[in-house]
């Protein structure tokens, strides 16, 4: 019998070739190739005067030296904003070289190439910039009130403005029995993954065709964005992604700089080219996310429930503004979690500031979202004196409600509708998991040892699994070998086992026998990307859908090799078997022999393989008239809208009476990402997701000085948990299968880190009894915090 593997909890495949270093990284590529480093400026705001390289110019080993001016063609042009919005008022992208002035340390202005990378750094290091200096704009609070600008076209420094209001909030507000507001802070901080981005460049002269190893989260987009500003047809690049260490958000973006640069420079020189970012680089020059200020007003009743709700926020976008608006678009959107107050409006402005730019990092905007929402619900709770958990539910979206519309519009302008979820059964699950019950008594004997604890909550929803497509191919070889390819790419999730999971179930062939290979456009050349936790939703449908057909077809020859009808057939373990009749059978992978036209050229080899048992009629055609030869089945998936996850998260933490150091004692979840293709892989997401959000509320913040120096530019400044300070994570799910996709999927790479900051906040603030509303929250900001509560 088939063990089913939809659902089973099995290791990742992956993992041993990884842990025992068998895996193969960009920086593993192409030992022979030249090196490539960057001048890149020390200065956050200044304009370029003059560049000197001929110092440089006497490095041995040096290959070449380009500023901006050289830069032909597209390749110089200003890279391309990605995603506009109306809403975008004053975009900004910077060049791939800069031209004429630079906005934030660490942004690229000569590129060097040199037989090693040693000897590429020493000619960094010989090449002089004379830079006039401008006024600089650091840190949220500067940008808001500074007469200087970072960009001229920008007054008052805002990119960005967007207003969205459902329901009249100043009439609910004007009318609710209760008022409230708060005034919040989320700092600036960034995913760290172990290895940084990477390009690997060759070009073939003779066919005049790139070849792009990049360690990127969408090799199509690159591979687009590439063959376009080097005027190459798309026949002329592919782009392969190996193994990846980490992406988090920071590689998707296409094309970054250096992207286009190595290319760029492979061709020219007819020589493979490479370049890998070192940890400074990654700090000062990929992106980072974010950083929020925060005003909410909230109106509400009796019972706590919200009436009126009423969100401003400022968000630091850096320096340009290649997304456009989409981290701020999604804390405005999905903010609300799983509440429906009676009236809602939100207001953001996208603020430029000389610090390097932000794309989306692993919540991408819903951290601050979840922090504003839950740090509200505790502050209705608590000046009403309910329970917090109660007031959550008293504002709840009941599951008889959905699909739930709140009426916001999305970045496509097409509205944010909740598919599924079931908000009370995932907070009764989350009460029971942590003892929330039996937490007055836990505490108060904490307090006769003299030791102050507290219980926090925090509860959010994400949209996952958006489109717009994504697609697969699967092929049975003669061999009964099962290869699939998808195009998105793979940093760490456990792809490779996840959709070997999905192919062998619908197959019914051995998990053993499913090859899987992610983010090659030689092998599918168009998807999207992995990012907003949509691989399981879009490839694992798209494999389930080019699964059924390749079966459709194995069925169809199989039935009339054995003449037996289709519906009496069944595969199981990889043969395919008449129903109760187990000596007419044969392998899967006869019926690749049999739809192959060259068949008889096997058909000695394949008898001997295969023990195939039925009757073998030479004279047939091996292929129907309406059919194509070879076995397998090319699918795409297309979803309408994106399916929302859920989840809830509770933690008790301690914090010391004297040195206010924190220490997190639990940390429980309650994650619903509807069917789980495999429960252990979305476990590991999640404990890796709290462990990036503990990093986010206790330890990670980009500490800048006035001058946009980043002044913790390496681990040994920016701290970020070890596995000594992340806490065992107990997780539970819930699966309330999302109507949208075949499989009933929602995505789960991202759902870990989107409470944490909000939950921690909620259990200091339980255990000091004062206000937490500024993350992350160090022993010295707590004591700091406990000083000032000290003097009234
Ligand atoms: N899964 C499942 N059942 C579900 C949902 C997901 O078994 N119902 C499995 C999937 O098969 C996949 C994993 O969980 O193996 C994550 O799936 P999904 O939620 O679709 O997320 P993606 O695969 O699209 O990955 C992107 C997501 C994001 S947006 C970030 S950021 C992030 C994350 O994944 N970056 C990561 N997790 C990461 N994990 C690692 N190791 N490295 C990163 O860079």
């Amino acid at each position: 019998m088939t063990t089913k593997m939809f659902g089973a909890p099995i290791k990742r495949r992956e993992d041993p070739r990884l842990v025992t270093g068998g895996g193969r990284y960009l920086d593993d590529l192409g030992h022979t190739a030249f090196e490539a480093a960057f001048v890149r400026s020390p200065h956050a705001h200044a304009r370029i005067v003059d560049i000197d390289v001929t110092d440089a110019l006497e490095t041995p080993g040096l290959v070449g030296i380009w500023t901006h001016e050289d830069l032909d063609g597209p390749v110089g042009e200003n890279l391309p904003l990605l995603i506009p919005h109306p809403a975008l008022i004053a975009p900004a992208t910077g060049f791939a070289l800069a031209k004429d002035e630079v906005n934030h340390v660490g942004e690229a202005i000569v590129l060097v190439v040199a037989e090693n990378r040693y000897a590429a750094e020493d000619a960094v290091a010989r090449i002089r910039v004379d830079y006039d200096f401008l006024p600089v704009v650091v840190g949220l609070e500067t940008a808001r009130t500074a007469a200087n600008l970072v960009h001229d076209h920008a007054p008052g420094n805002i990119s960005a403005h967007l207003l969205q209001e459902v329901g009249d909030v100043e009439t609910a507000m004007a009318g609710a029995p209760h008022r409230l507001s708060l005034d919040l802070a989320i700092e600036r901080s960034a995913c760290m993954p172990m290895e940084g981005k990477g390009v690997y460049a060759r070009w073939d002269t003779d066919a005049e065709h790139l070849t792009l190893w990049s360690s990127t989260q969408t090799s199509t987009g690159v591979r687009a964005a590439v063959a376009a500003r080097l005027g190459l047809p798309l026949a002329k690049v592919d782009c392969i992604t190996p193994d990846v260490g980490g992406g988090f958000g920071v590689k998707i973006m296409h094309p970054w700089p250096e992207e286009v640069l190595i290319p760029w420079a492979a061709r020219l020189l007819g020589h493979d080219v490479k370049w890998t970012e070192d940890r400074r680089e990654h700090f000062i020059s990929s992106a980072h996310e974010r950083g929020q200020l925060q005003e909410v007003e909230v109106g509400f009743d009796d019972e706590g429930r919200v009436l009126a709700l009423d969100v401003k926020f400022w968000h630091d976008n850096g320096a340009y503004t290649p997304y456009g608006i989409i981290v701020p678009i999604i804390t405005a959107t999905q903010l609300l979690g799983p509440y429906k107050p009676g009236a809602y409006r939100v207001e953001f402005w996208s603020m430029f500031t000389n610090t390097v730019l932000v794309t989306p990092y692993r919540g991408a905007g819903r951290p601050q979202g979840c922090f504003a929402m839950e740090r509200t619900m505790d502050a209705i709770a608590d000046y009403l004196g309910v329970d917090r958990a109660e007031v959550r539910s008293r504002n709840f979206i009941l599951p008889e409600e959905m699909p739930y519309d709140h009426g916001l519009m999305f970045q496509d302008g097409r509205p944010l509708k909740y598919d599924s979820g079931d908000f009370p059964a995932s907070l009764a699950k989350l009460k029971a998991l942590v003892g929330w019950d039996d937490f007055a008594a836990y505490r108060e004997q904490a307090a006769s040892e003299g030791r102050r604890v507290g219980l926090g909550i925090g509860c959010y929803v994400e949209g996952t699994g958006v489109g717009p497509y994504e697609g697969a191919h699967v092929v049975i070889e003669t061999s009964g070998r099962v290869n699939v390819a998808t195009g998105l790419t793979t940093q760490g999730q456990g792809h490779q086992t996840a959709f070997a999971q999905i192919v062998a179930d619908e197959l019914g062939v051995p998990i053993e026998t499913v090859h899987v290979t992610t983010g090659d456009t030689r092998r599918m050349a168009y998807a999207v990307g992995t990012f907003a936790s949509r691989a399981a939703v879009m490839s694992g449908n798209a494999i389930a859908l080019a699964a059924r057909a390749a079966k459709a077809k194995a069925l169809k020859i199989a039935a009339d090799a054995l003449e037996v009808s289709e519906d009496d057939l069944e595969i199981i373990d990889g043969v395919i078997g008449v129903k109760g009749l187990p000596e007419a059978s044969m392998p899967i992978g006869t019926t690749a022999v049999l739809s192959n036209p060259l068949r008889y050229a096997f058909d000695e080899a394949a008898k001997a393989a295969t023990q195939f048992a039925g009757t073998f009629d030479p004279d047939k055609p091996p292929v129907a008239d309406d059919e194509e030869p070879g076995l397998e089945g090319k699918d795409f998936y297309s979803p309408t809208q994106a399916t929302f996850a859920n989840g809830m998260h509770a933690a008790i933490v301690e914090t010391d009476p004297v040195t206010a150091e924190i220490k997190i004692l639990r940390y429980c979840v309650i994650h619903d990402c509807g069917t789980m293709i495999n429960p252990m892989i979305v476990e590991g997401q999640v404990h890796g997701g709290v462990a990036q959000g503990v990093g986010g509320a206790l330890y990670e913040r980009m500490v800048y000085d006035e001058f946009g120096q980043l002044l913790n530019a390496s681990f040994m400044d920016f701290l970020i948990p070890y596995a000594s300070e992340v806490p065992h994570v107990e997780a539970d799910h819930l699966e309330t299968p999302s109507p949208l996709n075949p499989l009933g999927i929602k995505g789960a790479g991202e759902a870990g880190c989107i409470p944490v900051s909000a939950v921690i906040a909620s259990a200091i603030e339980d255990a000091e009894g004062f206000p937490i509303t500024s993350m992350p929250i160090s022993p010295g900001d707590l004591w700091e915090l406990r000083q000032q509560h000290d003097r009234g």
